[in-house]
């Protein structure tokens, strides 16, 4: 699908730290997300990189569609005198082919059977004879641990007890690996995940280390396999001297697979004509040993053509008490 995405720099000028919160009008057939979302803080003088995703679907029919981002705040220079709202446009134009289909399907769940429907979606091209792929959903391993700030931490590998890390088997010919942080305390933590049974940096393979705790890396083939680590990093504690709770998950989604769910879709549809899916699992008995799962499946046109209307990871979560996992779901 076609899509772009780019950075803006902002700095702020006005003397004082200065609240903004990020509006966004559109147009309907786009999608414009922002990172941060919602709100960011800039202290005087400094600096902030805003990361803006634009999408235009295909129901724009390849017109072109419109985007206006907002920074507001309610702040006011050392005047008094308000801070104006800074603001810019963008337009974006994509030829209409393709599906309306995301990239991926988060659930949350709360039981072992359950059921996704995909409701009015649309095919540029005619679909002659639903069929699909699918891989997974293959339970995953989930770790708890605590973890201080690494005292050195420009530099991950120098003294391995400041991190934490796993050593496993990463398998081959799988068709994703993910790890992902599920719940933590610490302000910013990054994953590394490499080769052998000792982190060092010439064996990283794969790494998340953006900003914030929340990392989550999915890579679809992973070209290296054998015996692997992962090593969870906290850059930033909660506090000066915490120790952070770091909930982690990892997993590997072998080829074949697809035992434990289905999707179902009209055998044939007209091209843009539109046409619900439905995804239905069963965990059965892994539903009562492990609270996460992943997945990836392909929606194709024919039974030849397997992969050509959608490709989607696909991710279940139990929630447990306590915890929330904001069920996801990009469009
Ligand atoms: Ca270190
Ligand atoms: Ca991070």
């Amino acid at each position: 699908m076609g899509g772009c995405t780019f950075t803006r720099t902002v700095k702020n000028v006005s003397g004082v730290r200065t609240n903004y919160t990020i509006g966004i009008e559109k147009t309907d057939a786009v999608e414009i997300t922002t990172y941060p979302a919602g709100s960011f803080s800039i202290p005087a003088n400094g600096t902030q990189t805003i990361t803006i995703r634009v999408t235009a679907s295909i129901l724009s029919g390849g017109a072109w569609q419109f985007g206006r981002i907002r920074f507001e705040t309610g702040n006011t220079f050392p005047s008094g005198k308000p801070i104006s709202t800074t603001a810019f446009t963008l337009a974006v134009k994509a030829p209409p082919v393709g599906s309306t289909f995301p990239s991926e399907l988060r659930r949350n769940i709360d039981a072992p059977a359950g059921q996704y429907v995909f409701e009015d979606q649309y095919y540029s091209s005619p679909i002659t004879a639903f069929s699909n792929v699918r891989y997974g959903l293959q339970p995953a391993t989930v770790e708890s641990f605590s973890l201080p700030q690494d005292p050195t931490r420009n530099d991950v590998y120098d003294d391995l007890t400041d991190v934490w890390y796993t050593v496993t088997t990463c398998p081959s010919n799988q068709q994703r690996l993910v790890v992902e942080i599920l719940e933590t305390t610490s302000a910013d933590l990054d994953i590394y995940v490499g080769l052998g049974n000792t982190p060092s940096d010439s064996m990283l393979r794969a790494f998340a280390a953006g900003q914030g705790p929340m990392e989550y890396l999915s890579l679809f083939r992973p070209t290296f396999s054998g015996t692997c680590w992962i090593l969870v990093q906290n850059w930033e504690s909660s506090e000066t001297g915490a120790e952070d709770s770091v909930k982690l998950a990892y997993g590997f989604v072998p080829r074949p697979g697809g035992d434990n769910y289905t999707i179902t879709g009209p055998a044939s549809v007209p091209a843009m004509a539109p046409f619900d899916v439905t995804v239905d699992w069963n965990l059965g008995g892994t539903y009562n040993t492990a609270e996460v799962w992943y997945g990836w499946f392909s929606l194709g046109s024919s039974a030849s053509t397997t992969d050509d209307i959608g490709k989607l990871d696909f991710n279940l979560y139990k929630a447990s008490p306590g915890s929330v996992y904001l069920p996801i779901l990009f469009k």
